[in-house]
């Protein structure tokens, strides 16, 4: 029996840093319902999406800073879905029967994450949480100019703590088979590294949700040549970005929806759009076409997850974990010894 469901990127266009949060989730919440009136089962909303990207600014003021997260203390039972600010949004996609991932600064009146949840559209539920492991930057700012795109998420949020812990979407189970999905999570920089996928790989995951906010031209964090133009930094991002979503995707034989934040925030700093869906074969099978917000939508069969799983990607049969030790090593790199 196919397990067919309807899944969206849920992308999301410029969001400046006086824009206030009550517009943002009018845009999200339109997104829903555009959502809804095509069927979509689930939609997955990009990294910090209530605000803008504010890890790129240097932010001294704590006032200032802390409006960027949301509190996920006790005061609300410590769960997003009922913080005052953004439950309207939690609240319409339960109504509207919605699974939704989204990304958000999660505060927990003692700690600070770059954090995204996956809640039940059935149910209203979280059913899971994710914190971001690979936070990309410094934590000093590259300089004061405050025109410069810093990238000061070492600065503002802890390393995810949560690990990579694929779950069953039990929402979904119905009108997949019978078989509930099993889904992984990753935040934006977190797709760039191997590790995580194959951890989600090993668990048999076949859905990847992954927002994103990738700045399109950030030479001073990249590195590398510093007179690069725009248009050259963009098309490089844009590349990078689809290289390791479908490298990935295709090594670990899942799906990937991965949703961003573009276009350009305080007419200063662009994201780059890209918002896609990829098959277990490492095909882009939706894109988007606009740096707004745009829902990138596609049915997608989770059976066409086994051919990979069973031959070329069978983990069980042809990984030699004996071999990999280095991979959990502590440290970086260490260059063999010169003869
Ligand atoms: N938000 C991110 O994690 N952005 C990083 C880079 C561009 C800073 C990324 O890997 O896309």
């Amino acid at each position: 029996m196919a397990r067919k469901l309807k899944v969206a990127a849920a992308q999301v266009g410029a969001i400046h840093r006086n824009t206030p949060r009550t517009e943002v989730l009018t845009r999200l919440i339109q997104l829903l319902e555009d959502a809804a009136k095509q069927n979509v089962n689930l939609a997955v909303f990009p990294e910090t999406t209530f605000t803008t990207f504010f890890p790129r600014y240097y932010i001294t003021d704590e006032d200032d800073l802390s409006s960027y997260f949301e509190k996920e203390d006790e005061s609300i039972g410590g769960d997003i879905t009922n913080s005052p600010n953004v439950k309207i949004f939690f609240d319409r996609s339960k109504q509207l029967g919605i699974d939704v991932q989204i990304g958000y600064g999660e505060d927990t009146g003692k700690e600070r994450y770059n954090t995204a949840v996956y809640v039940s559209g059935k149910t209203g539920d979280v059913l899971n949480k994710y914190r971001k492991v690979h936070l990309p930057g410094t934590i000093e700012p590259f300089d004061l100019d405050p025109d410069t795109t810093n990238q000061l998420e070492k600065r503002y949020f802890l390393p995810g703590n949560l690990g990579f812990n694929a779950f069953r979407a039990t929402s979904l189970k119905d009108i997949c088979g019978g078989q509930s999905p099993i889904i992984g999570q990753l935040i934006c920089n977190d797709r760039r590294w191997a590790e995580g996928w194959r951890c989600y790989g090993l668990q048999g995951t076949e859905i990847i949700c992954c927002g994103y906010n990738t700045t399109a031209y950030a030479p001073k964090l990249w590195g590398g040549d510093q007179s690069i133009t725009r248009e050259k930094a963009y098309e490089e991002a844009m590349f990078h970005h689809k290289l390791v979503v479908q490298a990935h995707a295709y090594t670990n034989s899942l799906f990937c929806i991965t949703s961003g934040r573009s276009g350009l925030d305080d007419g200063l700093h662009p994201l780059i759009p890209g918002s896609m869906i990829v098959n277990p074969e490492g095909h882009i099978i939706a894109e988007s076409k606009t740096e707004d917000d745009e829902l990138v939508i596609a049915e997608i069969d989770l059976d066409d997850c086994n051919q990979g799983k069973e031959r070329t990607f069978n983990l069980g049969k042809h990984r030699r974990p004996e071999m990999y030790g280095r991979l959990v090593e502590d440290g970086g790199v260490k260059i063999p010894p010169e003869p």
